[in-house]
């Protein structure tokens, strides 16, 4: 039988943009899909760029008026990868003219647009998704199995961590995500959700937050080319000129969750030696699972051994073989995958689901409760109050 065809259009090319851009062309290629795509639109605002990115990534036309494009009889499907102020517009829009939405995270920039998506997304009857792609690292899904398992037991305590170190210098410049209006919130949005997603994933609901946020260089210098939309972490500064930082640099978190889960949590842009290490350890009283993102091919799992008490330590297992979650579409055993098979993994059951019919998680309301947990963490950090969810 002929295969239908999905014809995508994608908002946004840079740093998301290009992963996107290559994982659709990942999974046409070397995925086992049960649909064609089409890579009908990219949607940006400077042309040049634009247009090469088009040319680069096999993008059939360019547009730089996403709301003529999301309105098209020709788009099933609208992937928007731009920062959180632009989300709810977009998807809303997509959603109003009946296509299927995949949405970078955060969901939103505040609980009352991430709220508005979800209620959009339900009436809508299409396929929605957010974009937490550290879900589907092979090694993320095989630590969801096993507990699953119950090869933990009863959980007990997660600890989640993700450390990274570019704004450690003064003179890294004020682009856009150090911009509360563009960006929602610094480590807390743009990090720390990782690991909340993946908490909520493998562990469970939250109950109650406790949370310290800083910013450690309120001042920084405006880039060369300040527009207040800067992308990316890097630029050039501009001479002297300076503007302020509103965003926290390091958000860390003490919770309660579902079942009696004690949860200690940190994000922070200034670990120093840290480049993008996400960490999440589970133990329960049958054994625990440890993840490190810098070593993603790998979990390292601890199982309670009363046979052998002298010889119990933790087993680090190699996420590679073809039974592994999403490993047969690779490369044979041990020969490892990287970061951006992740959103391939993605995109691949986005596209899989709006084929069958079928609703995909993170979906919306995944996307939702998460950052009912960020405003939770959000306000606890800037009242100095625990918060109940
Ligand atoms: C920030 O540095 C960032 O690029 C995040 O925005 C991404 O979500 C994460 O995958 C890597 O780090």
């Amino acid at each position: 039988m002929e295969k239908p065809t999905v014809r995508i259009a994608l908002i946004g090319h840079r740093f998301m943009g290009k992963l996107h851009s290559h994982a659709y062309n990942m999974v046409q290629q070397l995925m086992d899909l049960p649909c064609r795509i089409e890579l009908a639109v990219l949607c940006g605002r400077d042309p040049v760029a634009l247009k090469s990115a088009q040319n680069a990534w096999g993008w059939r036309e360019a547009s730089t008026d996403w709301r003529a494009v999301v309105a098209r009889n020709d788009i099933d499907a609208v992937d928007i990868a731009v920062p959180g102020n632009a989300h709810a517009e977009i998807a809303l829009a997509a959603l109003a003219h009946g296509k299927h939405v995949l949405c970078e995270k955060p969901l939103a920039n505040t609980l009352g647009d991430a709220q508005a998506m979800a209620d959009a997304a339900e009436a809508s009857g299409k396929v929605d998704m957010v974009g937490f792609n550290y879900r589907r690292a092979p090694a993320v899904v095989l630590a969801r199995h096993l507990i699953e398992e119950g090869l933990l037991g009863k959980l007990f305590q997660v600890r989640g961590t993700y450390l990274q170190d570019w704004a450690v210098d003064p003179q890294v410049p004020l682009t856009w995500r150090f911009d509360r209006a563009i960006a929602g919130s610094g480590s807390l949005g743009d990090l720390l959700t990782h690991v909340l997603d993946m908490t909520r994933y493998l562990v469970g609901e939250f109950e109650q937050v406790t949370a310290v946020s800083h910013t450690f260089v309120s001042q920084r210098p405006l880039p060369a080319n300040f527009s207040g939309a800067g992308l990316g972490h890097a630029g050039q500064a501009a001479a002297d000129a300076f503007g302020s930082v509103d965003v926290d640099d390091v958000t860390a978190v003490l919770a309660k969750l579902q079942g009696g889960v004690v949860g200690v949590f940190e994000a922070t842009r200034f670990a120093t030696g840290f480049k993008n290490a996400l960490c999440l350890e589970v133990h329960g009283d049958r054994g625990a699972i440890r993840f490190d993102l810098e070593r993603m091919n790998e979990l390292d799992y601890y199982a309670v051994e009363t046979a052998t008490p002298t010889r119990q330590g933790f087993r680090r297992i190699l996420a590679t073989h073809p039974d592994h979650p999403y490993m047969q579409y690779w490369w044979p055993e041990g020969h490892i995958v990287g970061y951006d098979v992740t959103f391939a993994h993605e995109i691949y059951d986005w596209l899989s689901a709006i084929v069958r019919s079928e609703r995909v998680a993170p979906d919306f309301m995944d996307g939702l409760r998460c950052q009912a947990v960020v405003d939770a963490i959000a306000t606890s950090a800037r009242d100095g109050v625990t918060v109940r969810l």
